[in-house]
């Protein structure tokens, strides 16, 4: 694994504080957040990893279904599933609040979850979930229940495990011979086009590309037939994966399509990767330079959605509460805490939080759309939003 980005001490996203917390001086947890390319399978991944303890405990704040975007995606997608695959059971890996599964028939189902607070939330709407980590045991546990399973699903969750050899593994343990392996997570492609760096915390260990998926599955006779382009989460690619020896179903088009522009855009290459770096360093200087001139003129700026990306954001170019006075969003796990690092406040989103604000800095700017149709009378009233995606700019 070679080098090309550093993004400083970091604390780990998603663990955010109370007030308590700070009175107490809690001792936050910080790692080195670095990233790096592996020449020989084209992953892309952070180099210093935190255990998936630490991070997917009982207490995980982020709930899919808070956004409508994510819910219509997987609504849409729920309704293709049920069309084209006639499955006997779904199994999800990392079913978080149910927003997918909700869409399914609860005998049909078999979640797996492995933070007890989202999966408690699953069972108590009857349906079967595991709340444990994903691994050869657990697949074991289920085939034995259920035999084969013939349609596995999991979102924005394959990249979040270390060991990418055992998430394989225990699928191709599972899935039945003629079985179909959907996953999504956010595309390298679209991160290094809109030099999204905030795509990069630990959570996200890895950031996948058509290339990199294809290099670590294929040891574990699997094979990639088809990819479809979403733009959720700034950009993300569904890869649909059958074992090789099932032979009924073609490649796809699409695959080499996709390919093809990953090679274009030469992300075999790790020059690519320090053009990268040197694009995040730009992107930080113009940052700090937007948000230093709006201050000057005493204005009031907020941050709208209080994402795990933003930890890495405001860290990396030190944004504070001198800054941004306080973040607003709608989960409830997260209001009323502080930002992990940089302990600005999180107010839970009311409209008329709002109402003195000057400026908006762009917190969850994957849902855009949603966002700024929601805030309409902020924009009317000659409110601005900042993002930095995919150069610092005031929108
Ligand atoms: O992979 C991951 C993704 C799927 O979710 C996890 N590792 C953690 C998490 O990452 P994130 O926090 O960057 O995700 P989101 O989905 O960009 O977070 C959006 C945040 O914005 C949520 O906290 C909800 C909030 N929000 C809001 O308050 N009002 C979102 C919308 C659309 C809104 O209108």
């Amino acid at each position: 694994m070679k080098k090309f980005l550093d993004l400083g001490l970091q604390p780990l996203a998603n663990k955010y504080l109370t007030k308590k917390d700070l009175i107490n001086r809690k001792k936050e947890q910080f790692y080195h957040l670095e990233v790096g390319f592996d020449n020989k399978t084209k992953l892309v991944s952070i180099l210093n990893k935190i255990s998936s303890y630490k991070m997917f405990d009982n207490d995980y704040p982020y709930r899919s279904s808070m956004s409508k975007t994510m819910t219509d995606s997987f609504k849409k997608l729920s309704k293709k599933i049920i069309r084209d695959y006639k499955s006997r059971f779904i199994l999800e890996i990392g079913s978080n609040d149910g927003s997918l599964i909700q869409n399914f028939n609860k005998k049909k189902v078999i979640c797996v979850e492995p933070c007890k607070n989202l999966a408690k939330i699953t069972k108590k709407k009857g349906f079967k979930t595991y709340d444990e980590y994903w691994d050869i045991n657990l697949a074991k546990k289920i085939k034995s229940k259920y035999r084969n399973i013939d349609l596995i699903y999991s979102a924005n969750t394959l990249s979040h495990i270390a060991n990418l050899d055992s998430v394989f593994k225990s699928i191709n343990y599972v899935l039945s011979d003629d079985g179909i392996l959907i996953i999504e997570d956010p595309s390298l492609l679209e991160c290094l086009k809109r030099v999204a760096y905030d795509q990069f915390y630990n959570e996200h260990i890895y950031v996948f590309s058509l290339l990199s998926i294809m290099n670590i599955i294929k040891k574990h006779n699997l094979q990639v037939f088809k990819v479809e382009k979403l733009k959720t989460h700034g950009g993300s690619i569904r890869y649909f994966i059958k074992k090789k020896v099932n032979l009924k179903i073609k490649i796809h088009n699409s695959v080499k399509k996709h390919l093809q522009d990953e090679l274009k855009y030469k992300m075999n290459n790790f020059k690519t990767y320090i053009k990268f770096r040197n694009k995040v360093k730009k992107s930080k200087r113009n940052l700090v330079s937007i948000l230093n001139d709006i201050k000057r003129k005493n204005k009031k700026v907020i941050g709208y959605g209080s994402t795990a990306k933003s930890v890495t954001i405001l860290n990396y170019c030190k944004i504070k509460s001198e800054t941004l006075d306080y973040f607003v969003d709608t989960t409830p796990n997260k209001t009323n805490k502080y930002m992990p690092g940089t302990h600005i406040h999180i107010k839970n989103y009311k409209k008329s939080l709002l109402d003195d604000v000057d400026y908006i800095f762009l917190g969850a700017w994957n849902f855009k759309d949603e966002i700024f149709k929601k805030e309409k009378k902020f924009i009317k009233r000659g409110g601005k939003f900042i993002t930095h995606i995919p150069t610092p700019k005031i929108i």
